[in-house]
């Protein structure tokens, strides 16, 4: 078997062996549920292999959208246990009325990739055309209400007036938890006395602790999610009360991206004022992670909105304004150089030239724990997305080759030692597996 169809072939393997029939678990035993960013990367690799699985994967995420348009960041399968917190500490229903009895979901959210999601799947149907191409349009079309709905949600409750940028109340809400471009803002989370009991059950599932967050951070991230029920999950009043409550470049440049593509869809549906709708948050949010470029180095930085100050510690999601997409020519040759220079995927102690989640070169850089330095292979798969995107195809074809010769164990890690290569987190991820298989299409096609 050649190189590519064993990579694929397990890739696949991996998304069969991790569905439930409905979803996709994020990974086999640490996330035994359907998280919503990575159902959209799962349903992108689904499609290379299996359009009707993509599609569905879609829309059992949506099957957990919340009245007021949000998409929660995890719905649980009502089968699985093992994961913590579960919809016992969450309890969506009883505190907010927008939320659904049944998927129970969590209570925040992640990153809105689902459009561009959408745009990817829509583009393998279109290559494969015939029937498939014809459903795949018709099952866009239906999902397309739910979608727009999400992007509403956003922009109505989640934009910040002063920034423009998208507020997170909870770390988890970025994807990226114990980044260390949260460590300022979770240093200002003062856990009261009143935190609940509980027991982690994520560390039980990697070879070694320091590859999760520490306990310190664990009680953070409970004391939100008990401040979020305090506040029924609103974010008005979340904002008068969260003890967290950050500005995030990269959900914003993801935004922005998915709110283009999602208005190009809505001007196939003929829907010309939706269309304009979406322009404008694109534009919106675009203009925004632009503004909060740090001239000194050259990356987007977050803001902590409790103090007003910016939030300047080098991790990849710095290269936010790549992934909105439209920079100025100039800009994004000055990205593309951070990107490939030293401080980052040229840096010389590395194992294969790709981008660690945190630069090699700043303080807080660990490269075993989690998104503080390991290279994380979904987030190199967003970065070609968004090269591809802007024209920078060589860059993005070079990251895609390096991606799959790192993937060659075929492990399918979570995320990767980035100057040993070793494996590290969940191994068997789903969105690893996915993007492989993107990659793979995109290999074939080149
Ligand atoms: C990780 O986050 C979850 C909490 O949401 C966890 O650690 O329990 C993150 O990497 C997140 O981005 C990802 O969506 C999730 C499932 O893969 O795992």
């Amino acid at each position: 078997m050649s190189e590519s169809l064993s990579l694929a072939a397990r890739a696949a393997y991996i998304l069969r062996d991790n569905s439930t029939g409905l979803i996709t678990k994020a990974s086999p035993t640490l996330y035994p549920h359907q998280w919503s960013w990575d159902a959209a990367f799962n349903a992108i690799g689904l499609a290379t292999v299996d359009l009707p699985r993509a599609r569905l994967e879609l829309d059992a995420l949506f099957a957990g959208q919340w009245r007021n348009g949000m998409v929660p960041h995890i719905v649980f399968d009502p089968a699985a246990d093992g994961y913590w917190p579960g919809p016992a500490q969450w309890q969506c229903a009883r505190f907010n009325e927008d939320a659904p009895a049944a998927p129970a979901t969590s209570g925040i959210i992640d990153p809105p990739v689902h459009a561009i999601a959408v745009d990817r799947i829509l583009a393998v149907a279109a290559a494969k055309g015939g029937r498939e191409d014809e459903l795949t349009l018709g099952w866009a079309a239906h999902l397309y209400p739910k979608l727009l709905a999400w992007h509403r949600f956003l922009a109505r409750d989640r934009t910040d007036k002063s920034t423009g940028l998208i507020t997170l109340f909870h770390g988890w809400e970025s994807g990226t938890d114990n980044s260390p471009r949260w460590d300022i803002p979770y240093g200002n989370v003062l856990v009261g006395p009143d935190l609940p009991a509980y027991t982690r059950r994520d560390k039980a599932h990697v070879s070694s602790v320091g590859q999760r967050p520490t306990d310190r951070e664990y009680d953070r991230y409970l004391w939100l999610v008990e401040e979020a029920k305090e506040a029924g999950y609103d974010a008005g009043l979340l904002r008068e009360s969260g003890s967290f409550q950050v500005g995030d470049v990269l959900f914003t440049a993801i935004y922005a991206a998915a709110s283009d593509l999602l208005a190009s869809f809505a001007a196939r549906l003929r829907k010309p004022d939706d269309a304009a709708e979406l322009k404008d948050y694109a534009a919106q949010a675009r203009a925004a992670v632009f503004c909060h470029v740090d001239e000194a180095s050259g990356l987007a930085a977050d803001v902590d909105l409790r103090t007003g100050s910016w939030l300047r510690t080098e991790t990849v999601a710095g290269f936010a304004p790549l992934i909105a997409g439209g920079m100025p020519r100039y800009l994004r040759q000055r990205l593309v150089t951070l990107l490939t220079g030293p401080r980052w995927a040229g840096h010389p102690a590395l194992k294969w030239p790709l981008p660690p989640s945190t630069s090699p070169c700043s303080p807080a850089f660990n490269p075993e724990c989690y998104w503080r330095g390991p290279v994380w292979p979904v987030f190199t798969w967003l970065l070609t997305w968004a090269l591809h995107r802007s024209g920078e195809h060589a860059l993005a074809a070079r990251l895609r080759e390096t991606s799959l010769e790192q993937l060659g164990d075929e492990t399918y890690a979570e995320y990767y030692h980035p100057m040993t290569g070793a494996p590290l987190g969940s191994l068997n991820q789903s969105w690893t597996a996915a993007a492989a298989l993107d990659w793979l299409l995109d290999r074939e096609a080149a």
